[in-house]
């Protein structure tokens, strides 16, 4: 994959060091890449040659890979099974972990600088970057979640929790694919608002995949019943969830194929491709 080896590269012009082999370890141990897809989906979408997209889709699997590290700690998930391999804590120790995370975050921001693109664009990408992983996005439904226990008690409020923690880690690559393509404003936050679908179509699948399939099979541990999580499945229960998941895949592809001047067939069968995986 394109990416898998731009990622390589980034890796090997980074010092070398326990922290950068951590990084390394985690960001280089696979995953779906489904954030850096996304976003050549969104560029190919417009006709633009997806090289203009390269160091905003290592930015992105670089801060989900974070995001990952984090979230598999002992102060937050507790896990040690990810992407098929120990976590990064049990892998190398907690210190290098946190620290791992904080150098592929920054580490982002700085290869997502390197972008050659028309200056003001790359800056207005790097605010959505920034906001859709910040305080204002993925990090807030963090905190959500991890305060679940107090405030989740229906399906609205887990809907936000995931808006955040989920979502806007998907709508970025469609926002920054469409701000590189030179969209307007207005079709920039319509592209939010379909990752926002998207991404919660992919939490309620990631819900009942978790109850359905074996670790081994998803390559991560299924700790939701272990840490007595609130999910999509457990107020929801099964059936619903599956039904709610395949609507909201459908509403995300009603919403791409309506998009105006924008090549939608092969984001949507990339999509349904994600919809349909088993892990
Ligand atoms: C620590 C700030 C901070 C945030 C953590 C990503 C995340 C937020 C938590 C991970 C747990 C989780 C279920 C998150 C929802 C999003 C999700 C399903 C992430 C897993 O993404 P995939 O399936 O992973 O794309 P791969 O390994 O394929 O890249």
């Amino acid at each position: 994959m394109r990416i898998d080896e731009l990622l390589k590269t980034r890796m090997e012009e980074c010092t070398n060091s326990r922290v950068q082999q951590a990084m390394e370890y985690s960001l280089l141990a696979g995953g779906k890449r489904i954030r850096p897809t996304l976003l050549y989906e969104t560029v190919k979408g417009y006709g633009l040659n997806e090289a203009c997209a390269d160091e905003f889709a290592c930015a992105l699997e670089m801060i989900h890979t974070y995001s990952l590290i984090h979230d598999d700690l002992p102060a937050m998930d507790n896990d040690d099974l990810r992407r098929g391999r120990p976590t990064c804590h049990k892998q190398f120790d907690e210190a290098t972990a946190i620290l791992a995370g904080d150098g592929l975050l920054t580490y982002a921001f700085k290869t997502a600088s390197l972008s050659h693109q028309n200056l003001s664009h790359v800056v207005t990408c790097m605010k959505i970057l920034a906001d859709m992983a910040g305080p204002d996005g993925m990090v807030l439904g963090q905190c959500l979640d991890m305060q679940e226990e107090a405030h989740v008690t229906d399906w609205q409020a887990l809907r936000t929790v995931h808006h955040f923690k989920t979502g806007c880690l998907l709508s970025a690559p469609l926002m920054i694919g469409a701000v590189l393509a030179d969209q307007d404003e207005h079709t920039v936050e319509q592209w939010k608002e379909t990752g926002m679908t998207l991404g919660l179509a992919f939490q309620v699948q990631d819900d009942w995949m978790d109850v359905r399939e074996t670790p081994e099979q998803l390559g991560k541990s299924n700790s939701d019943a272990r840490n007595e999580k609130v999910t999509s499945v457990t107020l929801l229960g099964e059936e619903k969830a599956r039904a709610l998941m395949n609507d909201l895949y459908e509403e995300s592809i009603a919403r791409i194929e309506r998009t105006g001047g924008f090549e939608s067939s092969s984001m949507v069968s990339y999509i349904k491709q994600i919809q349909n995986r088993t892990k």
